[in-house]
């Protein structure tokens, strides 16, 4: 399955259930700091409402509760690889997202066969601290050309306004966190993307 040209990232349902039934097709949910019984609740009720709306849910880290509810894709970095138990994640059919920084992190996430890979910071940005100096367009291009048919997500800095750009340079879906959530209208926003990646769709 293709993944959508625009992949937000949110950190809890209640954006999802905001955001979903605007006609997005691909979300991840991302929660760094919660108890396991507040990650249960927050990614079965993701869950729930994703599967209304034919949108496809990415869980970030949390593959063992997201095994354990019948998702069906996780996201991990790097980090996370060395701990997961990817053989139970494919077992239970999960699909897998893995990030990358660089051509050595690009070849380890090769290895595990992954679904997509993610590459970033595209250009600077403020929602995740990153030793990596921003990858720029011309990265994209040839970490596209590398990969080939497995899908690339671009992140990091991208606005509505570089989507355009990025998604010219090779990228098959763009993957934004400050650009909806700390946008002063949403929801106008959240149109405005899927309506700006039309084309790609
Ligand atoms: N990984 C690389 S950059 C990034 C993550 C999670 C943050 C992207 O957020 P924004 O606000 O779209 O720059
Ligand atoms: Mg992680």
């Amino acid at each position: 399955m293709d993944l959508d040209p625009f992949y937000p990232i949110v950190d809890s349902s209640n954006w999802i259930d905001r955001l979903v039934p605007l006609g997005i097709k691909l979300v991840q949910l991302r929660i760094k700091d919660a108890s396991e019984e507040t990650l249960r609740r927050e990614i079965a009720t993701s869950q729930a409402t994703c599967r209304k709306y034919g949108c496809q849910l990415i869980v970030n880290d949390h593959w063992r509760l997201a095994v354990d509810l019948g998702c069906d894709y996780v996201h991990l970095g790097q980090e996370d690889l060395a701990d997961a138990d990817l053989a139970s994640i494919r077992r239970a059919g999960l699909r897998l997202g893995v990030s990358t920084h660089d051509g050595a992190e690009l070849d380890a996430a090769l290895s595990v066969k992954p679904d997509y890979v993610a590459l970033g910071p595209v250009f600077p940005t403020s929602s995740k601290a990153l030793s990596w100096k921003p990858q720029g367009l011309e990265k994209i291009e040839g970490w596209k050309r590398k990969i080939g048919d497995l899908p690339l997500v671009a992140i990091g800095g991208i606005t509505l306004e570089r989507s355009r750009d990025v998604l010219q340079s090779g990228a098959n879906s763009v993957a934004i966190i400050s650009d909806v959530t700390k946008n002063s209208t949403p929801d106008q926003r959240t149109l405005d993307w899927i309506a700006e990646t039309q084309d790609w769709r």
